[in-house]
């Protein structure tokens, strides 16, 4: 629902921007096609926030899986019901089999609804055993919903994590579960407030049994968190929302209860998870300041940082930029990084907050290494023993003079009474 919404939204302002091309412009419509327009700057040039396209990220990419059927081949039992009647029908996973396997792959392939292919996990996995899926998603991204379509019926149990630094620690994003308390501590569907906006929930919500075959979990991120509507204020749910990693954790199977009867063996065969589909809605996170990412040299995804910034997710300033801190762009302002003002005669600076809170948070570059025989903070006046040639601008290489002006009598003076204190040491 998310995505069709984005997707939505997506067509309606393009077609917005192509009515706004061909009836307010006319013929610039062809150098816009041309070079197309930088999202990341508007029309004369100004820089506006842009942000990279809103995508599936898990699509196409392996998903580590803790249980795969298949190896060897198995025998696994779909359940149907008519009415009170219910039946099982039996068939074999067999990783060598083309025709007959379930792996990895499928929960991250061309979802075609005429033709669903499913990832399916070996059976009977059942609590306190689980069953985890971990997906990388390269770097960060800001992540809207995760979100699973079923083979098999939906877990009684199941756990959403995320992951911000590649996988080395986890924290829970969701869980969903008939019985909270119990499996993860949680009260069912708690509140979420301005205070614990950070928090993941428990819901009993999406844990039915029924449907036996195509039951959809999607858990939106920002779902019921109060600041959710001012997102650009909130560096907490921006940090929510920012993800490296997905791990789903499937934690208990749902049965009819026949598992430990006469007949345990077809029960239990016909207990496993399977998954046609997993999505990972969201953006490349870049903060505001890049409108795609691409592979770098070494093939990792990396933001297209413009707006003086760099990182791989836009998140500092590229050298020679610190007139002002870093700062996320917003709706309304770009927050652009600035260059130091050095004359031409630095390459290097440094952010200095005192003198930027001095300045009323106008400037904070500090120049480093003046040439040219300059000095100052913005190597804006002749060093000692220099003299400023008034014919030449402060930003020219020979601004500043070693050698004493012809006229000027008092640089003249001054050089003469150096001289004179020189001779009387
Ligand atoms: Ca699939």
């Amino acid at each position: 629902m998310i995505r069709i919404l984005e997707v939505w939204v997506t067509s309606v302002a393009i077609s917005l921007l192509v009515k706004g091309a061909l009836g307010g412009y006319g013929m610039s419509m062809f150098a816009a096609q041309s070079s197309p327009p930088d999202p990341c700057y508007d029309e004369n040039g100004n820089p506006r926030r842009c942000i990279p396209d809103f995508v599936n990220s898990a699509f196409g990419k392996d998903v580590r899986v803790s249980s795969t059927c298949g190896t060897p081949a198995s025998r696994y039992c779909v359940v149907t019901e008519k009415g009170e009647e219910r039946t099982r029908d039996c068939h074999t996973c067999d990783a060598g089999d083309p025709k007959k396997t379930h792996p990895p792959a499928y929960l991250t392939d061309l979802n075609n609804p005429h033709n669903l292919t499913c990832w399916q996990s070996e059976n009977y996995v059942q609590y306190p055993q689980n069953v985890t899926l971990t997906l990388s998603l390269g770097k960060k991204f800001e992540v809207t919903y995760v979100s699973l379509q079923f083979c098999s019926p939906r877990p009684e149990s199941m756990a959403i994590f995320k992951s911000m630094d590649y996988g080395k620690s986890w924290v829970p994003f969701q869980f969903y579960s008939t019985q909270c308390k119990k499996m993860y501590t949680k009260q069912n569907k708690a509140v979420i407030t301005k205070q614990n906006e950070q928090e993941a929930i428990c819901t009993d919500s999406h844990t039915d049994m029924h449907p036996l075959t195509g039951g959809l979990i999607a858990f939106s991120t920002l779902d019921g968190r109060p600041s959710a509507h001012d997102f650009d204020n909130s560096p907490v749910l921006q940090d929510w929302v920012t993800a490296t990693d997905i791990k789903v954790a499937f934690s208990r199977l749902h049965t009819f209860g026949d598992e430990n009867e006469d007949d345990s063996e077809l029960a239990r065969d016909s207990y496993f998870y399977a998954v046609s589909d997993l999505q990972v809605g969201g953006r490349c996170k870049c903060n505001g300041h890049a409108s795609k990412c691409v592979k770098d040299r070494e093939g990792n995804l990396v933001c297209e940082c413009k707006h003086n910034t760099a990182g791989p997710e836009c998140d500092r300033c590229k050298p020679f930029h610190y007139d002002r801190p870093w700062q996320r762009a917003t709706a309304r302002e770009a927050n652009e990084c600035v260059a130091c003002h050095c004359n031409l005669h630095a390459r290097r600076c440094r952010f200095n907050m005192e003198l930027y809170k001095l300045s009323g948070r106008r400037s904070g570059g500090v120049c480093l290494n003046c040439r040219h025989n300059t000095a100052g903070r913005h190597c804006h006046y002749c060093k000692e023993g220099f003299f400023r040639d008034m014919s030449k601008a402060i930003s020219h290489r020979r601004a500043c003079k070693g050698t004493v002006p012809e006229l000027g009598w008092a640089s003249a003076g001054c050089a003469a009474l150096n001289g004179f204190l020189w001779e009387k040491r």
